[in-house]
C-alpha cells in the first residue's frame, strides 16, 4: 500500500484548526455576494494569489479581513458544515476547533449568531457523518485583557457546548502572562484551558502557558527545542502539542518540510501531533499535512501511525470513546 493511500485510509482526528481558517475563496465570494459585501479582490484566483506569506502577522491580516464578510447564523452554518465534509472525505472522525469569538463580536455581530451557527453544522456533522467534536473558544491575545474577560461573559450562558479556551492572533509581544486572570476565571468557570505557544514567540512563553495559564494541551510549541529543560518537562507531563506542517511552512517558522522539527520531537518521546490550522489558507487539510511530513521527512508507515494514535491520546474523548476509535 503507498503512503498516500495509508495516510489517506486511517481514521484521524484533528486538534488545532481555526474555523475561520476554513473559509475557501469560493464560498468566501458566494457569502460575499449575498451579504453584499465588497472583497478587494476580484476573482477566486486573485484572492488565491494574495496567499503568500512571510509571517504570522501577514497572514492573520488576510485572514481577518476574509472573515469579514460572515453575517449570520446561516453563514457560520455553512462555512462549519463545508469544512466537516471536505474532512469527511478524507476520514477525519473527531474535531477539535477553535473559533474567534471577538473577531465577529468587535463587528457588531451577536456571539450566539457565531455560536449558534457553527454549533447546529458540527451537531449535524455528528448525526449525519459520525464526526464527534468539541469545541474551544480562543481568545484574540492582540486586543486587551478587559475584551476577554468581556468575551468569558458572553460565553458562560454556552458553557456546556464549549469545553476549552485557547489564545491566539500575534504572538511575539502578548506573552501568555496578559491573560493570567482571564485563563484563572475562566477555570474556575470550568474550562480546559489551552494556548498558542512558541510558534514564533520564545520557550518562555511556552513556561507561561504551562504555569500561569495551566494549558492542558500546547498550541504548535515548536519552540521548546530551545530549551532542553522545557522539553524535559513537556516528555514528564507527556503534555500533547499540536503542530501543524503547512503552517509552518506557509508561516515561514520552518524554511522546508525537511527542516520541521517534528521528527525530532518525536525522538524525544515528545507527544506531537499533526494538525491543518487553517488549511484555507495554507494549501492543506489533515491528509496533506500527513503526507507533507511523510515525504520530506521519510516518515515510516509506523511513525505515522503513532502520530495518529498520539492525536487520539492527546484528544478529549473519554477513554472508552478513544478504545471505540483507535
Ligand atoms: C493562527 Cl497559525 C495561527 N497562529 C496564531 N493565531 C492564529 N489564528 C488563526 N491562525
Ligand atoms: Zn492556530
Amino acid at each position: 500500500k503507498s503512503i498516500e493511500k495509508f495516510i489517506e485510509g486511517i481514521p484521524k482526528t484533528e486538534l488545532h484548526l481555526h474555523i475561520e481558517g476554513t473559509f475557501e475563496p469560493e464560498l468566501m465570494f458566494e457569502i460575499a455576494k449575498r451579504n453584499q459585501k465588497k472583497i478587494p479582490y476580484n476573482s477566486v484566483a486573485e484572492l488565491k494569489n494574495a496567499y503568500k506569506f512571510n509571517n504570522l502577522q501577514e497572514f492573520l491580516d488576510i485572514y481577518y479581513a476574509g472573515a469579514n464578510v460572515l453575517i449570520t447564523e446561516q453563514d457560520f452554518y455553512d462555512l462549519t458544515w463545508a469544512y466537516l465534509t471536505k474532512v469527511h472525505e478524507q476520514n477525519v472522525v473527531h474535531v477539535e476547533i477553535f473559533f474567534d469569538p471577538q473577531t465577529h463580536t468587535d463587528r457588531g455581530i451577536p456571539f450566539d449568531t457565531v455560536i449558534k451557527g457553527i454549533r447546529s453544522a458540527l451537531e449535524d456533522g455528528k448525526s449525519k457523518l459520525g464526526i464527534t467534536y468539541k469545541l474551544i473558544m480562543s481568545f484574540l491575545r492582540h486586543l486587551d485583557e478587559a475584551s476577554a474577560f468581556k468575551t468569558l461573559e458572553q460565553a458562560l450562558p454556552y458553557k456546556d457546548w464549549i469545553s476549552a479556551v485557547g489564545l491566539d492572533s500575534s504572538e511575539v509581544g502578548n506573552p501568555p502572562s496578559k491573560f493570567e486572570r482571564v485563563f484563572a476565571k475562566s477555570i474556575e468557570e470550568g474550562f480546559l484551558t489551552v494556548a498558542h505557544a512558541g510558534e514564533e514567540g520564545p520557550a518562555e512563553y511556552i513556561w507561561e502557558a504551562l504555569d500561569l495559564l495551566k494549558i492542558v494541551r500546547i498550541d504548535h510549541g515548536n519552540r521548546c527545542l530551545d530549551d532542553a529543560k522545557l522539553v524535559d518537562r513537556l516528555v514528564d507531563l507527556q503534555m500533547p502539542l499540536t503542530l501543524c506542517p503547512l503552517s509552518n511552512l506557509e508561516l515561514k517558522v520552518v524554511q522546508d518540510l525537511k527542516e520541521h522539527p517534528i521528527a525530532e520531537m518525536m525522538k524525544k518521546n515528545l507527544l506531537v501531533t499533526v494538525n491543518s490550522d487553517d488549511p484555507a489558507y495554507f494549501g492543506g487539510y489533515m491528509n496533506e499535512n500527513y503526507l507533507g511530513i511523510a515525504k520530506a521527512l521519510d516518515l515510516s508507515k509506523e511513525q505515522i501511525a503513532t502520530l495518529v494514535k498520539n492525536s487520539f491520546t492527546a484528544s478529549w474523548l473519554t477513554d472508552q470513546e478513544k478504545e471505540m476509535r483507535i
